[in-house]
């Protein structure tokens, strides 16, 4: 495996601030919070972070009051100028993310790739935000469903799509007539500053209320804010399984709704008629690309008997090919972790997973550690494994792909449901009746499922999210928009005289 020479922090730092000088954002320096990149692991800036969710929360829902009552149409422009906004400034948006979060530069412009299209999605969705006629049981009578704005959304995010997972929501809450308040994560502050002022810049240049979006750079108190306070009337979150457990119960014990986007330990089989050279491309891609960092990551390789042999050998050799280092060099597919504890998280689940009785088959080896000893390049790892034990049923955010073998499509669908987790899923076939098992009520549990393609990378004009542990909720295309609107039933009565439903008679 080959690394690719890494930049200093210094030309990070000056990196980042032409960006910042491009958007036309101005970083208010000298605080405590800091902006750090995972090339080096050294820190950027110290920030001063807008921390008072109290002062977000009146001026949101103020400007909700204005919001909702403008024409949905009138709101797609805002959003339509939020997408013009990121086309132009696209190449420093992903240099952003690049810095933060260490996505190499094809994944950081896909990133902002992904920002557009939702927006796109978004512009249309604002003239078909649909509700139905439904035929009324009354003579004279008609009824109706409308979708109304909910209300405050907070949105908060992850590290590893710092801007595209909040762009899903915000896109689509604005167009519902939703104001946002945003609580990133405290790795990825710079890109949040960018977001949230090419959005006030779009609101100026359109004369909406520039409350309707409030950005909250902070730590897990400003997120427990938005989560416990009634005004808030949607909490939506990307994050881990733990996280949702403790957010989850907590707005609904407000009676809140939350929207959960929690751990995936996504899997794919790979049935013995599998395109291998197809199979190879898919897995590797969705294992190792965005260092194992998605949520969407393959994380479990089930492979039939017959062809795990030939499967391994070739995984193993494109693993061992696998240029790592600095994201911003065109070979380079691999960059760094988001943190040396990643490292240490990464390292305990391989230490297990040997006790276990797995076997490393290629990577592991902690690379860069002289050139960047604050920061965490590591080889991905495959392992095999004979059996579903406690940590390959977990989801370790690094790239492990764990490799298991089967021998009837039966067992293959067991093993790839035990898990808690129910993200993403797929099945390398060239068997249509096995790609329709796989794909049915009795086949992946998961609310992604694929086929022939990995598990990773999905295009924002379906549903994203997924089941069981994976915290049920759905956001981007498709209907999700539903969640960020209340639904009200009418009842018209235009005839002269009163029917009661059910035949009730009463006076
Ligand atoms: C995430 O990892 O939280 O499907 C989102 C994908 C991306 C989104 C991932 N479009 O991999």
């Amino acid at each position: 495996m080959t690394s690719t020479a890494l930049p200093t922090t210094d030309d990070l730092r000056a990196r980042a601030r032409t960006a910042l000088d491009t958007i036309g954002v101005e970083v208010a320096e000298g605080g405590d919070f800091s902006a750090r990149t995972p090339l080096t692991g050294e820190n950027l800036f110290g920030l001063t972070a807008a921390t008072d969710a109290e002062d977000a929360i009146a001026a949101s829902r103020t400007a909700f009051l204005t919001w909702r009552t403008t024409p949905a149409p009138r709101r797609g422009e805002l959003v339509r100028r939020l997408g013009e906004l990121l086309r132009e400034h696209k190449s420093d948006l992903a240099d952003l993310v690049t810095i933060e979060a260490g996505k190499i530069r094809s994944e950081a412009l896909g990133e902002i790739q992904e920002m557009i299209d939702i927006c796109d999605f978004a512009v249309g969705l604002s003239r078909q935000l649909y509700g139905r006629t439904i035929a009324s049981e009354r003579p004279g009578h008609r009824l109706a469903e409308t979708w109304h704005p909910l209300g405050v959304v907070g949105v908060i995010s992850a590290f590893n799509f710092p801007a595209a997972v909040w762009s899903w929501n915000t896109a689509v809450a604005l167009v519902c007539g939703d104001t946002v308040i945003w609580k990133p994560s405290e790795f990825t502050p710079l890109i949040s500053l960018a977001c949230d002022h090419l959005l006030a810049r779009a609101a100026d240049e359109v004369g909406a209320p520039r409350d309707v979006h409030r950005l909250l750079l902070g730590d897990r108190a400003v997120g427990e804010k938005l989560v416990d306070d009634p005004r808030v009337a949607l909490v939506s979150a990307t994050g881990s399984t733990r996280m949702g457990r403790e957010l989850g119960p907590r707005v609904a014990a407000r009676f809140g709704r939350s929207l959960l986007e929690l751990g995936g330990n996504n899997a794919a089989i790979v049935a013995p008629s599998a395109d291998l050279d197809l199979a190879v491309q898919g897995i590797v891609f969705a294992a190792a690309g965005t260092a194992g960092q998605r949520c969407t990551t393959l994380r479990r390789l089930i492979v039939h008997r017959d062809i795990a042999d030939t499967l391994v050998e070739r995984l193993t050799a494109a693993y061992g090919r696998l240029p790592i280092g600095s994201p911003f060099e065109d070979t380079t597919l691999v960059g760094p972790l988001i943190s040396p504890a990643a490292l240490d998280t990464m390292n305990g689940a391989l230490t297990r997973v040997q006790a276990q009785g797995g076997k490393i088959l290629a990577g592991g080896n902690r690379r860069l550690a002289e050139a960047a000893p604050a920061a965490a390049y590591v080889e991905p790892v495959l392992v095999r494994v004979d059996a579903q034990t406690d940590v390959v049923r977990e989801e370790t955010f690094a790239p492990i792909l764990y490799v298991l073998t089967y021998d009837t499509l039966e067992e293959a669908i067991a093993l790839h449901n035990d898990v808690p987790q129910g993200l993403s899923s797929s099945i390398f076939t060239r068997d249509q009746r096995e790609a329709e098992i796989f794909l049915s009520a009795a086949g992946s549990d998961c609310g992604i499922a694929n086929v022939n393609i990995g598990t990773s990378g999905a295009e924002i004009g379906g549903a994203f999210g997924g089941e069981k542990d994976t915290g049920g909720g759905r956001e981007s295309g498709s209907d999700a928009w539903k969640a960020y609107m209340r639904s009200a039933t009418n009842t018209i009565n235009y005839s002269s005289g009163l029917s009661l439903a059910q035949g009730v008679s009463f006076l």
